[in-house]
């Protein structure tokens, strides 16, 4: 298709930018981290959406080059906001990147090139990527994992509470970061399900803090949502209340002027 013939030519066009959205810590105001999120925004044509790109590059391919050209661009910015500010960058990872051979010494190559520690990376994974395979590719992929754990690298499990096998993958996966999926932020202040979605945010969050996991929850838009995650004991936060995904720029002015600072 014309997008696939586009994306193809994309990173040589550079027509790819990286907005980042800012991880807030809850209790201090602090940016903690900040989340990559891919745009695309095609010579001569409108943008195109990350859930209408990103799949074409997965059946096709790309989204090899593609997240390599992303963490390089990642690692890159997160540089100075590392060593000035102590924040890390998260990356999502599709399934596709993660079983290619090369994924994790490709990682920690572009890590050394760009004199960023180990520490300072997170990858973002989901739990849906673990299901489409054998329990010896499984097996192999948690490896995978692990290994970059071992060097350093943190993994975060995104969406989470959205898949059917939650807690068993809670158990099997090694993973450092729960980010808990906007679907529950949003329906905390929703009329028919706030008290349901109330007790199981709080037991996640519970849950999370009792398996040495840090928590981040998502999509968060209102002071109502932000002060009762607080409450329920939930540190960070992400979503439209703090920012949007915004340009490298805007994020060097957030740390700077540190504006949710208490
Ligand atoms: O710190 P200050 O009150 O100036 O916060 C600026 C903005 O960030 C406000 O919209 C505020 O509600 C929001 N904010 C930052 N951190 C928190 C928090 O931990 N809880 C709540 N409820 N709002 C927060
Ligand atoms: O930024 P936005 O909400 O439009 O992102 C839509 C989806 O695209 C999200 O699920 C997000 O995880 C995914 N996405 C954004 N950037 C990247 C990226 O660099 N790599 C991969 N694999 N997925 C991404
Ligand atoms: O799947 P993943 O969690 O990686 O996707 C993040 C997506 O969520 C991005 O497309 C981003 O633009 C979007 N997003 C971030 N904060 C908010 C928010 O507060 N509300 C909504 N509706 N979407 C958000
Ligand atoms: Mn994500
Ligand atoms: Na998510």
């Amino acid at each position: 298709s014309r997008l696939t013939t586009g994306l193809r030519h994309a990173i040589a066009q550079q027509e790819l930018t990286l907005n980042y959205q800012p991880v807030v810590d809850l209790n201090s105001g602090a940016i903690t981290a900040v989340e990559a999120l891919l745009r695309w925004n095609p010579t001569g044509g409108k943008p195109v959406r990350p859930d209408v790109f990103i799949p074409i590059a997965e059946e096709t391919g790309l989204i090899i080059p593609i997240g390599l050209w992303v963490l390089e661009q990642a690692c890159a910015d997160a540089r100075r906001w590392h060593e000035q500010y102590g924040i890390s960058v998260t990356v999502n990872v599709s399934g596709r990147q993660l079983r290619d051979e090369n994924f994790s010494d490709a990682v920690l190559t572009i890590l050394r090139r760009h004199d960023l520690p180990e520490q300072a990376l997170v990858l973002e994974i989901t739990e849906s990527m673990m299901l489409a395979t054998t329990t010896a590719e499984t097996q192999r992929l948690i490896s995978v994992l692990q290994a970059l754990r071992d060097h350093g690298v943190r993994i975060a499990l995104d969406d989470f509470g959205t898949g059917y096998s939650s807690l068993a993958y809670l158990r099997t996966l090694p993973v450092d970061i729960l980010k808990i999926d906007r679907s529950f932020t949003t329906a905390l202040t929703e009329a028919d399900r706030r008290q349901q979605t109330r007790a199981f945010t709080k037991a996640i969050v519970e849950l999370s803090a009792s398996l040495d996991l840090r928590t981040v929850v998502e999509g968060v838009e209102t002071d109502d949502q932000a002060g009762m995650l607080q409450q329920m004991g939930c540190p960070l936060a992400q979503g439209y209340l703090f920012s949007p995904p915004a340009p490298a720029a805007r994020i060097d002015d957030l740390l700077q002027s540190a504006p949710w600072r208490k």
